[in-house]
C-alpha cells in the first residue's frame, strides 16, 4: 500500500493583478506642479511722522537738544531740522509706527512742558 498522496487543484483560472490607480495628469506634462498665483493681501503698516511746530518762544537750543535727544539726530542735523520750523512754521523730526511716533510726541510735550516753553509736537500719518 502506497502513501496517500494529496493534489491541490485550482478551482479559478488566474487573474490579472489589478491596474495600479494612478492620478490623472496632464498630456505631455507628467511631471508639471501646479502652483495657484496668489495676489499679496498684506498692506504695509501706515507710518507716522512726528512734527514740530514753531513758536515765538521756546529757545532754538532747547529745540535743537529736543530734536537730538528724542530723535536721534546728530548736532548738524538737529540744527537744520530747528531751522526749517522756524523758518517755514513746522518740520518733520522723524517716521515711526503709530505707537512709536505717539510715545515720542508724549516725551517732547513732557520735555517742553517741564522746562516751561509752549513747544508743540504732533504725529500725522504718512500719505
Ligand atoms: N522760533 C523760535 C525762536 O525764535 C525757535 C523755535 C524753533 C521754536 C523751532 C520752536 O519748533 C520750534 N526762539
Amino acid at each position: 500500500m502506497g502513501a496517500a498522496r494529496i493534489f491541490f487543484m485550482a478551482t479559478q483560472n488566474p487573474k490579472k493583478p489589478p491596474e495600479p490607480v494612478v492620478p490623472p495628469t496632464r498630456p505631455g506634462n507628467d511631471d508639471a506642479v501646479v502652483l495657484e498665483r496668489r495676489t499679496q493681501r498684506t498692506e504695509p503698516p501706515q507710518m507716522f511722522q512726528v512734527v514740530l511746530l514753531n513758536d515765538d518762544f521756546t529757545p532754538m537750543e532747547f529745540v535743537v537738544h529736543v530734536i537730538q535727544e528724542f530723535f536721534s539726530k546728530d548736532r548738524e542735523t538737529a540744527t537744520q531740522i530747528m531751522l526749517k520750523i522756524h523758518l517755514e512754521g513746522k518740520g518733520i523730526c522723524g517716521v515711526y509706527s503709530r505707537d512709536v511716533a505717539g510715545t515720542k510726541v508724549d516725551q517732547v510735550l513732557q520735555a517742553a512742558r517741564a522746562a516751561g516753553h509752549p513747544l508743540q509736537c504732533l504725529s500725522e500719518p504718512v500719505e
